[in-house]
């Protein structure tokens, strides 16, 4: 019996802490070489107590079983701009030493009947406690801007309907969903050119963005 969540969710909080820097971090250094950054922003959470209970009811998880068989009790979110960035951002995660990719989920291309889209990471995260190391799991969800402007109005209309969506508007957020992913694809499509005046405007933050041709001259 978890007689006090406080305890049980401080691996928890602190993991989420410090991954929100660790990812930032990864946007900080392409910032700082003056490389586009494939990561537009992060944030994370650590599930509530009482969402965290009613995951347990409804999957039948036992305490016991809760930090084995709960994966997104700490989840970190990291927002891209284009669908391949997702899969940089993946790469990289793959190559570090301080996380252990677990498990892989691409809902990218293999999208759920609701229509939601993302790449899903289940890491192992070690947390220095002052009794010493602990493992802990959390999920990392990876999508595009688009794919979380549907994510997000999806789950509050969740809230209104609990799951249970009317016919007609199911139907509705399948297509959304596939609108924004069609804007995602042709984005993809014309990508350079958005990536190239994005550098240019970079170039040019604090003053007017200057084209091209006039820098060359200078
Ligand atoms: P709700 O009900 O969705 O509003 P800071 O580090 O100070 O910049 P802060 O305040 O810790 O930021 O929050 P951050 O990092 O911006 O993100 C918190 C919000 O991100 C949460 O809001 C969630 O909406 C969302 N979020 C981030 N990652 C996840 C995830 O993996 N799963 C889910 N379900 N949500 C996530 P609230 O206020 O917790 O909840
Ligand atoms: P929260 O904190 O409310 O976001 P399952 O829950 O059965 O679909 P599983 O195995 O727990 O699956 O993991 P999965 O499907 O890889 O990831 C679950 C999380 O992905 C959800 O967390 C959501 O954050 C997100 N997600 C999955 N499907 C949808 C969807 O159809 N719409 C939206 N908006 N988000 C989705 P939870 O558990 O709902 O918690």
């Amino acid at each position: 019996m978890i007689d006090n969540w406080n305890h049980f969710l401080l691996p928890y909080n602190q993991a989420v802490d410090e991954l929100k820097v660790k990812l930032r971090g990864m946007r900080k250094q392409f910032q700082n070489k003056n490389q586009r950054s494939p990561i537009e922003f992060v944030t994370g959470r650590v599930k509530p107590v009482d969402s965290i209970k009613e995951k347990m009811n409804r999957r039948h998880v036992s305490e016991e079983r809760l930090e084995q068989d709960m994966q997104d009790i700490a989840g970190l979110r990291i927002m891209c701009q284009f669908v391949e960035d997702i899969y940089q951002v993946v790469d990289l995660l793959r190559k570090r030493s301080d996380m252990t990719i677990l498990e892989e989920r691409d809902y990218i291309h293999n999208e759920k009947p609701s229509g939601y889209r993302s790449y899903h990471i289940v890491i192992e995260y070690p947390v220095q406690m002052v009794t010493g190391e602990k493992k802990i799991l959390a999920e990392v969800q990876v999508r595009t801007l688009a794919m979380n402007f549907w994510a997000t109005i999806e789950h509050s209309l969740n809230y209104k309907y609990q799951g249970e969506f009317p016919e007609e508007l199911s139907a509705r957020l399948q297509r959304a969903g596939e609108a924004a992913f069609k804007l995602d694809t042709e984005m993809s499509e014309i990508r350079e050119e958005i990536q190239e005046a994005q550098h240019l405007f970079s170039y040019g933050k604090g003053s007017e963005p200057q084209p091209p041709n006039k820098k060359d001259d200078q």
